[in-house]
């Protein structure tokens, strides 16, 4: 069954001024629709087609063969993911269980921004930070281009796009202007809270 892209769980100005509708055209009706294409693509007529998406990025993820399926899997999974991490009116804090376990396991919320943060900054090129619940802590994490987690059998709970094509129309090089913006305006804490439930 072919993975499809879904549509942006709000509309194209709806993330303004953080991130344009400029760049949601580019990065999902461009670059997550040809991730999308180009891994239907690659799996059709192939015993993964028959597999979900997160079972062929964990199957293909050490096979450098296949390295060009995973990426457009994992680069297909990242983003219908990252879509719900970011809402309009977003940011603030997160309430409940999930702000207990992040002032344990971080110490702070200040922290846990601070460490997303770095893991941002510090991805040299492309990819992604993660926050993550890692055999029942919660850790942050960084992965390189295409990369997920879920192949270090860690559970996303989080993730901010740090590719150019996520922030450069609307930020130049300014990376961190972007991640700025992206925690104090943008995550969807209850989507974070949602998945930290169904982990833990
Ligand atoms: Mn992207």
């Amino acid at each position: 069954m072919a993975y499809e892209l879904p549509a942006l769980p709000y509309e194209y100005t709806a993330l303004e001024p953080y991130i344009s509708k400029s760049t949601l055209e580019f990065h999902h009706d461009k670059h997550h629709a040809a991730y999308v294409t180009n891994y239907n693509a690659a799996v059709e007529g192939t015993e993964l087609a028959t597999m979900s998406i997160e079972d062929v990025i964990k199957a293909v993820a050490e096979d450098a063969s296949k390295a060009g399926i995973f990426n457009n899997a994992a680069q297909s999974w990242n983003h219908s993911f990252y879509w719900n991490c970011i809402k309009p009116n977003g940011g603030g804090t997160p309430s409940g269980a999930l702000a207990d376990k992040i002032n344990a396991d971080f110490g702070s919320f200040e922290n846990f921004v601070t460490q997303f943060k770095q893991a941002g900054a510090t991805q040299f090129g492309s990819g992604w930070a993660w926050l993550v619940l890692d055999n029942g802590t919660l850790k942050v994490t960084k992965t390189p281009n295409a990369g997920n987690p879920i192949t270090a059998g860690q559970i996303p709970l989080l993730t901010m796009d740090v590719w150019e094509h996520a922030y450069y129309l609307d930020y130049q090089n300014k990376r961190p202007a972007y991640m700025d913006d992206f925690v104090a305006k943008l995550i969807n804490w209850d989507f974070v809270a949602e998945n930290f439930a169904t982990a833990s």
